[in-house]
């Protein structure tokens, strides 16, 4: 038995790296699309992915690297336009498999599945992302291995504010210290702990690698697996060499305990 009852997860960076050769190249088709000449190189995609939801991402970037670009009337429509064109080209990446799951990621949704931990995920990305993600990457049943999937503009606020987390939460009917949040960001983090949770896992990618972490519980540098270490570059790892249920049940009794929360 573990101390927790469930795992909510984060997707971008989390579950897969969807953002240099995904959603930047997904932005950049729409941009081409409606014969717009934005090009968004990594280097600067790294800069505005401090910013979550690809709308806010889009306003941000007119507004902040764009000043002279004539808005249209409706600029709301406007964006919402070219963010509808974004998530059709992210859907076809998708479905043409071009971004796996990371290391370790479907083995320990297995583990969780097969112990009895409920799964749930809170993320700032569009609904069917996330569902074709976990079709076209992981497989047609993953998908309903998760019992709540909270994503996108349910919530008034994206990361960091706590709102996701507070609905994966409440859906879950589970309070934050019998959950362990999975995360590979500092804006994902904030949002975490701004809904309570403290059993905070990072994973980080190399978007995120030199983000400040220090409210985190574990940081590594993914999953890995039974024959692939992680290395922990924040905090302890007992019970494994590697991300698994005994891994995570550590984290989280050491968390508690040491808190005494
Ligand atoms: C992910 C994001 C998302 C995606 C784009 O943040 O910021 O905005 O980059 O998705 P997190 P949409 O991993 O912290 O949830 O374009 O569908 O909004
Ligand atoms: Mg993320």
């Amino acid at each position: 038995m573990y101390g927790f009852d469930a795992l909510i997860l984060d997707v971008d960076g989390t579950l897969a790296d969807t953002e240099r050769d995904g959603h930047r190249r997904a932005f950049d088709a729409a941009f081409a699309e409606v014969g717009l000449d934005w090009n968004w190189s990594e280097a600067l995609y790294g800069e505005l992915l401090a910013i979550t939801g690809g709308k806010e991402r889009i306003r941000h970037y007119i507004e902040r690297w764009r000043p002279a670009f004539p808005k249209p009337g409706d600029f709301d429509e406007f964006i919402a336009d070219l963010h509808r064109r974004k998530t059709r080209h992210y859907l076809e990446l998708l479905g043409r498999g071009e971004i796996p799951l990371r290391e370790g990621v479907i083995r320990l949704l297995r583990q969780a599945r097969d112990a009895g931990v409920r799964l749930a995920i809170a993320t700032t990305t569009t609904p069917e992302n996330v569902s074709t993600l976990l079709t076209c990457s992981a497989g047609a049943e993953v998908e309903g291995w998760f019992e709540v999937i909270a994503a996108g503009d349910v919530v008034p606020a994206k990361k960091p504010a706590p709102d996701i987390f507070h609905l994966a939460l409440d859906e879950l009917r589970l309070p934050p210290r019998a959950c362990v949040a999975i995360e590979d960001s500092a804006n994902g983090i904030r949002s975490a702990l701004g809904a309570g949770l403290q059993a905070l896992l990072v994973t980080v990618n190399d978007y995120t690698q030199d983000q400040d972490f220090s409210a985190a519980a574990l940081v590594t540098d993914g999953l890995g697996e039974p024959d692939a270490p992680v290395t922990v570059l924040q905090g302890t790892l007992e019970g494994s060499d590697h991300i698994d249920l005994a891994a995570l049940d550590a984290m989280h009794r050491r968390i508690y305990s040491d808190k005494r929360v």
